[in-house]
């Protein structure tokens, strides 16, 4: 039985295992890295608008640069950088929390990645071929439409097409992994929250990115193929578009957002040691939360003439959504009432969480009064509340989770000192930047604008808005140096070094390649905790040591991306005034390598291979 394949003794090279990996965990740290840099590039896009708008009448760039900027800004930032970095914490985590080997299909996540990865890099390459889209990261027609936007928006329409299918493909595979995978004894309202939100967020991602699918692909057949979708002369409707677009839009704030407060829920109880309150009602709320997110798109749509009957039901059933999300802030409250908190980089993060978030629900409840919206719409009103929701709340639950999760993924911590350097910057520089912008709306400023005149009553306030954005980047630099100076100094700690209550800390830092040596029994809610109160501390085994099958590596996930991503650059090439190939030759080359690929997975028979006894005890001794 225990036959080692050539596969697994064979050394390879370090990238080649990279590229080759279908590991959750080497997967969930990919997605990380590609999304901090994404994270960086975006994040240096924001500080060249805030540089731009730190003075009236600036010409320090041009009106078209700083939309290209604002719509890659907003794109990048939302699909490649927030969306892959809650994707590497899933990927990473999930399994381990429901006590799994891996995901349901390793390779399937392995294609996920990677067709995220060079759909985001398609949409990057527009830099190169004349510019950037500059619509919008809602892209709205005929802004967008072929009258008026350029090759950007190609780059735009099949680089998303292309990303939205990997996201897709992951999604699906984290709701199989949740339904199938997990351990003895982990029912499903045993499952920590993080893994619950993941799961929701899942099916939103299955019913949002659907229609951004097919939205997109009517705006590519407008563009490329003389379609009239959205073209009003020729019978199309431009509200449509936005119509599809917030199907899918507004759901995409839950499917960042949802993780998001997952983690908190994981770190709020950790370092309060108390279990997480309300339990019930949290997983609750976030199902409700997920339904009532795909009833309320039109809300971004107040102005657009809807008339006052749609205008109302959209208002009210979004204003409702205000009693599930108020049901989980006071569940964190209540957990962190009587605690015993540790204040460290993490829980600083996470408890700040709840303010902040807080604020940008209210202004949310503000601007779904929709005769109130006919004033704030497209002002910076609107700029500050969505930053309180994605900065205040995604951004700072994503540090949240690196401070407490990162001795998990790498064996030791982050260095809490420079962490909290950092926790200091970032969140003074957050309120600087944007708490001020709720006043710049509330004066008249219009968001999406490159300049504004001087002696309006703006000057001021846009200046200290970006210092404020200089104090978040010194906060991204802290962390950088910290990430360098805890790898050198590198203090290794042990499987649970906070003391943890989920099943992720119940196996080694970092996680052996088969995660547990025997599947965990789990006999409570936080089963650590359970065993360590009225067990021996360790998990119960519920299957004697044997060896442990593992899925091969694999090549095909790459390949196919890359077909992928030639299938769309052909696309792309139709748009363009003079391409060096004939674009069909690049649409049919890339169709080549991607059902190249799928034929040669389908014959290919690779039933992987086993990890023996002897080596899983003399790992799990070391
Ligand atoms: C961390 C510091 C950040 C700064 C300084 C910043 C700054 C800005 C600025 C100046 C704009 C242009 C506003 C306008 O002219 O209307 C903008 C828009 C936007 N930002 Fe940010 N941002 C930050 C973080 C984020 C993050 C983390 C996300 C998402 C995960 C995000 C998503 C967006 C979106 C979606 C837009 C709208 C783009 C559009 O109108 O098409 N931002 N941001
Ligand atoms: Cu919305």
């Amino acid at each position: 039985m225990a036959t080692t394949t050539l596969a697994n003794t064979k050394s390879k090279s370090v990238i080649w295992d990279w590229l080759t990996t279908v590991d959750h965990k080497k997967l969930g740290i990919l997605y990380l890295v590609a999304g901090t840099l994404y994270f960086v590039q975006a994040g240096v896009m924001a500080l060249l608008m805030r540089i731009q708008l730190m003075y009236p009448e600036s010409t320090f760039m041009t009106g078209q640069t700083f939309n290209e900027l604002l719509t890659m800004h907003g794109t990048v930032m939302l699909f490649f950088a927030a969306t892959p970095l809650l994707f590497g914490f899933m990927n990473y985590m999930i399994p381990l929390q429901i006590g799994a080997r891996d995901v349901a299909f390793p390779f399937v996540n392995a294609l996920g990645f990677w067709i995220f990865f060079f759909g985001a890099g398609l949409t990057s390459m527009s830099w190169f071929f004349g510019g950037a889209p500059d619509a919008g990261w809602t892209a709205y027609v005929p802004l967008a439409g072929r009258e008026y936007a350029g090759l950007g928006l190609d780059f735009y329409v099949l680089g998303l097409q292309v990303a939205g299918i990997g996201t897709l493909v992951s999604g699906i595979n984290f709701l199989v992994t949740i339904i199938n995978m997990r351990a003895p004894g982990m029912t499903m309202m045993r499952l920590p929250l993080f893994v619950w939100t993941s799961f929701i967020t899942s099916m939103l991602i299955l019913f949002a990115f659907t229609p951004l699918a097919a939205g997109l692909a009517l705006l590519m057949l407008d563009r490329i193929f003389g379609a009239q979708f959205f073209i009003p002369g020729m019978g199309g409707n431009t509200v449509l578009w936005q119509h599809i677009f917030w199907i899918f839009g507004h759901p995409e704030v839950y499917i960042l957002v949802l993780p998001a407060f997952g983690i908190i829920s994981e770190v709020i109880p950790a370092f309060s040691r108390k279990r997480l309150f309300g339990y019930t009602a949290m997983v609750f709320a976030t199902i409700i939360i997920a339904f009532l997110g795909f009833m309320v798109w039109a809300h971004h749509m107040f102005t657009v003439g809807m008339g006052p009957v749609a205008n109302a039901i959209f208002a009210v059933a979004t204003m409702t959504i205000a009693v599930p999300t108020g049901i989980k802030i006071f569940n964190w409250l209540f957990t962190m009432w009587g605690g015993k908190i540790t204040f460290n980089t993490a829980m600083l993060f996470a408890s700040s969480f709840v303010p902040t978030f807080v604020l940008g629900g209210v202004t949310g409840v503000m601007l779904a009064m929709a005769p109130v919206d006919y004033l704030y719409h497209d002002t910076y009103f609107v700029v500050a509340h969505f930053h309180y929701i994605i900065v205040g709340g995604i951004v700072l639950a994503l540090f949240a989770g690196l401070f407490y999760w990162y001795p998990k993924m790498f064996g030791h911590k982050l260095n809490e000192k420079l962490g909290i350097i950092m926790f200091i910057l970032f969140y003074i520089g957050f309120h600087l930047t944007f708490f001020i912008q709720h006043f710049l709306g509330l004066m008249g400023m219009p968001r999406r604008v490159y300049t504004y005149l001087g002696d309006q009553g703006l000057d001021t306030f846009n200046y200290i808005s970006t210092i404020g954005a200089f104090f978040m980047s010194a906060a991204v630099i802290v962390l950088v140096i910290n990430i360098v100076y805890s790898a050198v100094k590198e203090e290794r700690v042990g499987a649970d070094p906070w003391d943890a209550r989920t099943l992720e800390w119940a196996t080694a830092s970092p996680v052996p390649e088969y995660n547990f040596a025997q599947t965990p029994q789990v006999r409570s809610l936080d089963p650590l905790f359970y065993e360590k109160i009225h067990g021996d501390g360790k998990m119960k085994p519920a299957e004697p040591i044997a060896p442990i099958h593992m899925p091969n590596g694999s090549i095909i996930p790459f390949i196919m991306s890359v077909g992928l991503f030639i299938l769309g650059f052909g696309f792309i090439m139709m748009n363009m005034e003079n391409p060096i190939v004939p674009p069909y030759a690049v649409v049919a080359l890339g169709a080549i390598v991607t059902f190249g690929s799928m034929i040669a997975r389908s014959v290919k028979e690779d039933h992987g291979y086993y990890i023996p006894v002897e080596e899983i005890k003399e790992k799990e001794v070391s």
